[in-house]
Parts: C-alpha cells; sequence; structure tokens
C-alpha cells in the first residue's frame, strides 16, 4: 500500500512546529469529505476507493469532486508551496486524486446522447494535467463529447484534433509559464484556419489577463465553469461574447 506518514508528527516531536508547517490542514467540517481529502494528502490511492464508494452512497459525485477531492488537491498544492511537500508526495496525492475521480465518473454515468465535442488538452512540455483531469469529469458527467487530447500536447495536434472534430470549445490547461505560450499560438492558427471556436484556458500559471490578449481566448478559473461554458458555446455564443460574460 502506497501511504505517507504525515509530517506533522515529526515537527511536533521535535518542536518545531511553531507555524505548523507540514501540517495537514483540515478542508472540510464534513467528515466523509474530510476523510477523502486526508486520502489526497497522504497520497493513499487504495484506502480512497472505498472512501469515495461509502461517499458516494449518500453524496452526489459533484459535491465528492468539489469538497474533497479538489480541496485536498489544493491543500498539497499549499504543503508544497510551504516546503513540506516534494515530488514524490505530489505524485501520490494526484494518483489517489484520480483513482477519486475515476470512481465519481463512472457513478455519474453517462448520459446516452452527447450534446456536443470539447477538445480539451494540457499545454505543450506541461504535465500537469490535475486541473484537465477534473475538467474532462465534469464536462462528461454534464453530457458532453469529450475529446481528451491529454498532456503534453503539440500545438499543431491541438489544431489538428479542432479542424477533425469541430468542438464547439476548446480548453487548456497550463501550469508553467513556459508552456503557457502555447495558448496564442493555437488561437493564431485556428484563426488563420478561419475557426472562431472559443478556447478556454486555465490552469495556475495562466491569468485572465495573459488569456485575454489574444483573440478566441477566454480565461477560465475554476474547473467547475468548464460545462457552463461548453453549454454557452453550444447554444452559439461568439468567444467575444462569451469572454464579456465569464470574464470582468
Ligand atoms: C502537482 C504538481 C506537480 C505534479 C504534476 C502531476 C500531474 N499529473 O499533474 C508533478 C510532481 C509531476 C510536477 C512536476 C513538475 N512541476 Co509541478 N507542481 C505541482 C503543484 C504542487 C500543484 C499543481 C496542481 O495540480 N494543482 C491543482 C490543480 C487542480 O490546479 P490547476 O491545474 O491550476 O486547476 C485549477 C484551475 O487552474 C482551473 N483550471 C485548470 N485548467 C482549466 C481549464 C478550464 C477549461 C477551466 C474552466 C479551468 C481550469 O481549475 C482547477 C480548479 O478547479 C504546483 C504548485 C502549485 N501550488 O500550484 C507545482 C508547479 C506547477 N510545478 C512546477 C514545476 C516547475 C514542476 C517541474 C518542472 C519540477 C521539476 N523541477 O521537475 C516538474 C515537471 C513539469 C513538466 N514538464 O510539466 C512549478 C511551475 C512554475 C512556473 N510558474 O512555471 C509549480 C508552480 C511549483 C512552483 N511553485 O515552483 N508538479
Amino acid at each position: 500500500m502506497k501511504t505517507l506518514q504525515s509530517y506533522g508528527n515529526i515537527f511536533k516531536r521535535y518542536d518545531l512546529d511553531t507555524e505548523k508547517a507540514g501540517v495537514a490542514r483540515d478542508v472540510s467540517t464534513d467528515a466523509v469529505l474530510q476523510e477523502i481529502a486526508r486520502f489526497v494528502v497522504n497520497g493513499d490511492d487504495e484506502g480512497i476507493l472505498p472512501a469515495v464508494q461509502n461517499a458516494l452512497k449518500s453524496k452526489s459525485p459533484l459535491e465528492v469532486i468539489n469538497g474533497a477531492l479538489i480541496a485536498g488537491m489544493n491543500e498539497v498544492s499549499r504543503l508544497w508551496d510551504e516546503g513540506s511537500y516534494f515530488l514524490p508526495q505530489v505524485i501520490l496525492s494526484s494518483d489517489a486524486m484520480n483513482v477519486g475521480i475515476a470512481e465519481c465518473e463512472k457513478s455519474m454515468g453517462k448520459s446516452m446522447e452527447r450534446k456536443g465535442k470539447v477538445v480539451t488538452h494540457t499545454a505543450e512540455g506541461d504535465i500537469h494535467d490535475i486541473g484537465q483531469v477534473i475538467v474532462n469529469a465534469l464536462l462528461n458527467a454534464n453530457g458532453f463529447e469529450v475529446i481528451n487530447l491529454g498532456a503534453d500536447v503539440p500545438v499543431d495536434k491541438v489544431v489538428e484534433a479542432v479542424k477533425q472534430h469541430k468542438p464547439v470549445m476548446v480548453t487548456g490547461t497550463a501550469l508553467m509559464t513556459t508552456t503557457m505560450t502555447a495558448f496564442p499560438k493555437i488561437a493564431h492558427q485556428l484563426q488563420a484556419a478561419g475557426i472562431q471556436v472559443p478556447f478556454v484556458c486555465g490552469g495556475g500559471a495562466v491569468s485572465e489577463e495573459y488569456v485575454t490578449s489574444f483573440e478566441l481566448g477566454i480565461w477560465g478559473k475554476e474547473a467547475s465553469q468548464a460545462p457552463g461554458m461548453a453549454e454557452d458555446a453550444l447554444a452559439g455564443e461568439k468567444w467575444a461574447s462569451m469572454r464579456e460574460k465569464w470574464n470582468g
């Protein structure tokens, strides 16, 4: 079983705990959700499965995704930022989160008829796909057909996929300042091909200011916005009015 000990006890034991460094905070007052979040934080990809299955008896998959899985991963990000977590912990945590997401997706089921296609990807050179995995799950749950190109996707491949699948919307995720530069390139290539599809870009690296600096770009702050944005695109709303509606 892959588990990680919290560093909290070690810090406490040696009296280094003054700023609570390394101590995971509770992310929910709901005991069931908190337990799942703790499995994410501890990177326990075995313990999380029965916990999620149990939670799904009384809670919706979206409650579990938002209230426990994303909340737990946010706590992991915080522990990383304060220097308490390192790459191995973060990888185990994202594996555990993915097990939880897959179980929620299973329980959401798939509606028989798909509403429209959305092409999703994580930027070229970037393997940070956790945000994209959440976006995929939420779009699937809301009846969209997700053309999931995965992570580290070359600019040309995204453009080709859009030409081939003719989606109502395209999404991109970038967590690094070095990789987000792929987004304006994609937007320019799409426009050069006469394609005016809304291109929603999110991920820790990108800001509203950046994404709205190129045509087609709409900034996505939270993964939970993706289904609403896809509904707008499906209804025929153009990228410029979507930008006005979703961005400030
Ligand atoms: C997890 C993580 C990893 C994991 C990735 C696992 C995986 N499968 O994704 C691992 C350990 C592999 C990793 C590796 C690396 N990482 Co890293 N990593 C992180 C960490 C800790 C958390 C990121 C995360 O997943 N957050 C949680 C998710 C849910 O957030 P998110 O993707 O932003 O998504 C949210 C929103 O942005 C939005 N969203 C995202 N996409 C979309 C799309 C749409 C349509 C919408 C609507 C919304 C939306 O919705 C989500 C919330 O609801 C961050 C630190 C941090 N605090 O962010 C560093 C961080 C991103 N990593 C960083 C770096 C440098 C690296 C490495 C280069 C490190 C190294 N030296 O090897 C490597 C490799 C990188 C590569 N080539 O891609 C830097 C990037 C610095 C920068 N600004 O350029 C960060 C910021 C750490 C730091 N402070 O230095 N990392």
